[in-house]
């Protein structure tokens, strides 16, 4: 029986890839970004997994290649991966859900606290050498501490950030499809609301839902017209949750007061309007990014797929219902 072997789409942690190999054989692209289609579906052929990014479009082309057994995400999101025709295929899908909760919830609190105090803009006016003297009207921005933070998605990175929330005394409400646990609301302080109630209400609405058809533009003009024209948008999730262009409308409207953006909707495009705007804060989809969480993250994710093709049993699939055929 020849080994199992795995392609790894992009640059991880070596070591990590080392270990692999002592399980599996390891196709490994040494490289950054996504891994182009043809190159992709070239290397995959004689490979039974594959370790993918969510900038990996996984779809009927790459889950066709023959004797494909597993499609592991480095990532907790997986609306890169078309998920129905894997599992149609007796394809497992893993992803990496637990290990980045509260490292994205510290750079959902990071843009809530950049937005709100001008932290960005003030430094760049400060490099500029504008600084001549203190006075007392520069750089009043918003008080983050006693607001009103409106959560979108009350799952673990919801819930991580409403913790962070209720350090800084602030009134945490969350709405989602279904209510959560009695126990979870209490624990947190957390109101159940529904959307027009939090968008009405929220000093901070912050989104934590996955990317599916009915969150695709959740955050659109309308929605942008319900907030307070104090509040601010921070969005850590999946850049189509927000309508980007109604996005842009409202800040240049004044409707809301500011952004602060991890995920775009064309990545790695940004809206030019937003690049000039000094009340957002934009980062490159950096919510997962700290070494150790993205080490955790390639672990649990070659984890998954060596377990796949080892005969064992994956520690998070997407899909149990192929594992269990
Ligand atoms: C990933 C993410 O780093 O986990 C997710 O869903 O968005 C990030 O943590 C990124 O998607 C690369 O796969």
């Amino acid at each position: 029986m020849p080994r199992p072997r795995l392609l790894i789409t992009q640059r991880i942690f070596p070591d990590l890839v080392e270990q692999a190999r002592r399980a599996v054989d390891v196709d490994y692209r040494e490289e950054d970004g996504p891994m182009p289609t043809p190159d992709l579906l070239r290397r995959l052929a004689g490979c039974q997994g594959l370790v993918c990014a969510s900038t990996d479009r996984i779809g009927p082309d790459v889950l066709s290649v023959p004797g494909l057994r597993v499609v592991s995400n480095i990532a907790v999101g997986y609306n890169n991966i078309d998920v129905a025709a894997a599992t149609q295929r007796g394809i497992v899908v893993t992803n990496t859900p637990g290990v980045l909760d509260e490292t994205t919830a510290d750079l959902a609190f990071a843009l809530i606290l950049a937005s709100a105090r001008r932290i960005v803009e003030s430094d760049r006016w400060l490099r500029e050498g504008h600084w001549k003297s203190w006075t007392f009207f520069d750089w009043l921005g918003a008080d983050v501490h006693g607001k009103t933070l409106g959560v979108v998605g009350f799952g673990r990175i919801g819930q991580a950030v409403a913790r962070r929330g209720r350090g800084f005394g602030m009134t945490i409400l969350y709405t989602q499809r279904h209510r959560a646990d009695r126990a979870v609301e209490e624990a947190l302080g957390a109101r159940y609301v529904d959307k027009a109630t939090l968008l009405a209400e929220s000093d901070f609405v912050t989104l934590h839902c996955p990317l599916t058809p009915e969150t695709t533009h959740w955050i659109d003009a309308g929605a942008l017209a319900r907030m307070k024209p104090t509040a601010f948008l921070i969005n850590t999730s999946r850049g189509p949750v927000v309508d980007e262009k109604a996005l842009v409308a409202a800040l240049e409207a004044k409707r809301i007061a500011g952004a602060g953006l991890d995920v775009f909707e064309r990545e790695p495009a940004v809206e030019p309007e937003l690049v000039r705007m000094p009340n957002v804060v934009l980062t490159p989809h950096i919510g997962s990014a700290s070494v150790d969480t993205r080490r955790k993250m390639a672990s649990l994710a070659l984890e998954n797929c060596v377990a796949v093709l080892t005969g064992g049993r994956p520690p998070t699939p997407v899909n149990p219902e192929v594992l269990g055929r």
